[in-house]
């Protein structure tokens, strides 16, 4: 096919080519497909029927009533917002209406932290993309809606099959008005290790101008030398660089002073002068008790002049009275979740806390009983995604033993129970906290959580207690994970690495003590276009080429995954996880104005090579498929 294309194109037919042709004309490479969509898709919907999918255990399709939704007058124009203020006068700008409101503000996280901590970051685009215009209408007083960066960036190509890059571009064109806000690991971008510099540029630089307002960036050990570069390609973009320290240890007990009162304010300071707008403080395990919240509040609003955002998970139970405390010390904005997904270790929710303030002159401006309906929408949603619930069904105060990230505790238990350790998921959390004392008391935040959760698994899963490692390390080969965060490849933790253990970990390696970013080599984007370019068969995106570098092998599955099955964001949710069942119709919409409508009629017996024919209608006529049951 590819001489075909050359001999067929116009600059070939008209002599108009030189030595740069090839290279300058991708469409060259774009080769007929050689099955169409409706059958593709038929094959995946056939075999997720037949084999399921990936972590869904219960293979029967729940019969569930389209989710409630809320009343939208979609006539009216939509109200301005935080976005309008940002685009007319600028990051410096917002930041100073932020301090300047006597209401506290919200965050809304329903669109990624929530997701991601009660249900393994799971939801799909469409799911968000439906609600995405009425709560722009809704809620045009939020300060912020967090929709994108840390987990929901490789689940999307991981597991859902999506672009990640087209669901901030759709939601940005249904929330036209509210600030668009994104975790980002810093020089771990949405990945789970240090990048070249350059990329991490290139990521900020492009997702800026896909639609990201505010970047939460911080580095999973505090360390802030690992933040500087981040911040400033972000204050680059024109967009609000919200440097975040993530809150560890406990200020309130005097027996753990590693991280005291004055650790926090210097970093505070620290990440000040580094250029934040916003100062951003992520309590991502939902640790920081009430008290500590005033108390280290109070601290900070006597020493940096920009506003204080506050991020809790609400596993304890505590998060209300948390953000209570920390908004009567003058917290600025704080983040919450709409109600049906809120609490456990997700985010407080929203109208809780909204009713908690009722008589205090900080409640927020905004709309609780439209929050209330947008709820109900959600609440239907979530039980799309029953098989990823963590289990957590009461508050658990047993966080402030293992210290946990929200977003790590159901996906670490996912883990746990691929290796076979779900019965002993009590000693993983014990063991948890164990390396973290280990490890000297280390922040635990992705990616450096991940590293203790590594270690926590393979310790349990080999039997392996502390002991062992100290009198058995030089024979033991640890996870992969704990060897380059003890070379200092995720950065340096403060106050140093227990020096014993990194000798033992490392068998005579070397560490590194400077910036990583420092050793790394550029990434060449001219050389990764054509690298790409001849992979994919296509053109190229810089949205393309900055995942192939972030993740080489996840990007490649995912294109495979693509050209094998076509966009499946266009299933709706139920019949991407669970198929179909006999004799069920469905439509499905895959593009604008163009639905097809699929019936499955019949899955015939295995045959000896295992394979199926299942036996579909499409828009009426007879097609089959022929799966491989993997039974
Ligand atoms: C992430 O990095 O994904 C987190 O949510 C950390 O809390
Ligand atoms: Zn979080």
């Amino acid at each position: 096919p590819f001489l075909e294309n050359v001999i067929q194109h116009s600059s070939f037919l008209t002599g108009s080519y030189d030595t740069t042709f090839i290279d300058q004309t991708p469409e060259l490479f774009v080769f007929p497909k050689r099955k169409d969509r409706g059958t593709k898709m038929l094959s995946y919907i056939g075999s997720t029927t037949i084999n399921g999918f990936q972590g869904v255990e219960n293979k029967k399709k729940p019969a569930l009533n389209k989710p409630r939704f809320p009343d939208v007058k979609y006539s009216e124009e939509i109200p301005r917002g935080t976005k309008q203020l940002l685009d007319e006068q600028g990051p410096d700008a917002v930041a100073k209406w932020m301090k300047e409101q006597k209401e506290v503000l919200y965050t809304d996280t329903t669109f990624r932290d929530a997701h991601q901590s009660l249900l393994a970051t799971r939801f799909r685009t469409k799911d968000l993309e439906n609600i995405a215009e009425p709560t722009a209408r809704m809620l045009p007083d939020l300060f912020s809606v967090e929709m994108w960066g840390g987990a929901t960036f490789d689940v999307s190509y991981r597991f859902l099959k999506e672009d990640p890059w087209q669901r901030l571009l759709h939601l940005r064109e249904k929330m036209p008005n509210v600030l668009f806000q994104m975790l980002l690991r810093a020089s771990n971008a949405v990945g789970y290790k240090n990048y070249p510099d350059n990329l991490i540029k290139e990521f900020v630089e492009k997702s800026a101008n896909a639609g990201i307002d505010v970047f939460r960036i911080f580095d999973s050990l505090n360390w802030v030398k690992g933040m500087t570069l981040t911040i400033d390609s972000v204050r680059q973009s024109g967009k609000i660089a919200e440097a975040a320290m993530c809150y560890t240890g406990d200020i309130l007990d005097p027996s753990r002073p590693k991280y005291d009162l004055n650790y926090y304010k210097n970093l505070a300071k620290e990440l000040e002068n580094a250029g934040s707008h916003v100062l951003g403080i992520k309590d991502m395990a939902g640790v920081m008790k009430p008290e500590a919240a005033y108390q280290l509040i109070s601290t900070l609003k006597e020493s940096v002049d920009i506003p204080i955002h506050l991020h809790t998970h609400d596993t304890s139970g505590n998060g209300i009275f948390t953000y209570a405390r920390a908004i009567e010390a003058g917290v600025d904005a704080v983040d919450v979740a709409a109600s049906t997904m809120s609490g456990l270790t997700s985010q407080p929710s929203a109208t809780s806390l909204y009713y908690a303030l009722e008589g205090n002159e900080r409640k927020p401006n905004i709309d609780v009983r439209a929050y209330e309906d947008l709820g109900l929408y959600w609440h239907d949603v979530r039980r799309y995604y029953q098989d990823f619930e963590s289990g957590m069904m009461a508050p658990n105060s047993e966080v402030y033993e293992h210290e946990m990230p929200g977003g790590q505790y159901s996906n670490l238990q996912q883990q746990a129970k691929a290796v076979g350790l779900e019965s002993r998921w009590d000693e993983v959390k014990k063991m948890y906290r164990r390396v973290n004392d280990m490890f000297g008391d280390v922040v635990k935040v992705t990616p450096s959580s991940k590293v203790v959760g590594d270690m926590a698994l393979f310790m349990v899963q080999n039997d392996l207690t502390e002991d062992d490692v100290y009198e058995k390390g030089e024979t033991i080969d640890f996870p992969d994970s704990v060897i380059e965060f003890f070379k200092g490849y995720l950065g340096q933790p403060y106050q140093g690495f227990p020096q014993e253990l990194q000798r033992i970990i490392l068998k005579g390696t070397k560490p590194i003590t400077e910036r990583p970013g420092e050793l790394l080599d550029p990434v060449d984007f001219n050389d990764l276009k054509e690298t790409l370019f001849h992979k994919l068969d296509r053109q190229v995106t810089s949205f393309d080429m900055i995942t192939y570098a972030l993740y080489p092998k996840v990007f490649m599955d995912y294109h495979q995954f693509y050209e094998q099955y076509g966009d499946m964001s266009v299933l709706d949710t139920l019949t991407f996880f669970y198929g179909m069942r006999l004799g069920e119709e469905i439509e499905v919409e895959i593009e604008q104005g163009k639905t097809l409508i699929v019936k499955l009629v019949s899955i015939g017996e295995a045959q000896p090579d295992g394979n199926r024919v299942v036996y579909f209608e499409l828009n009426g006529q007879p097609r089959e498929v022929i799966v491989k049951d993997e039974s």
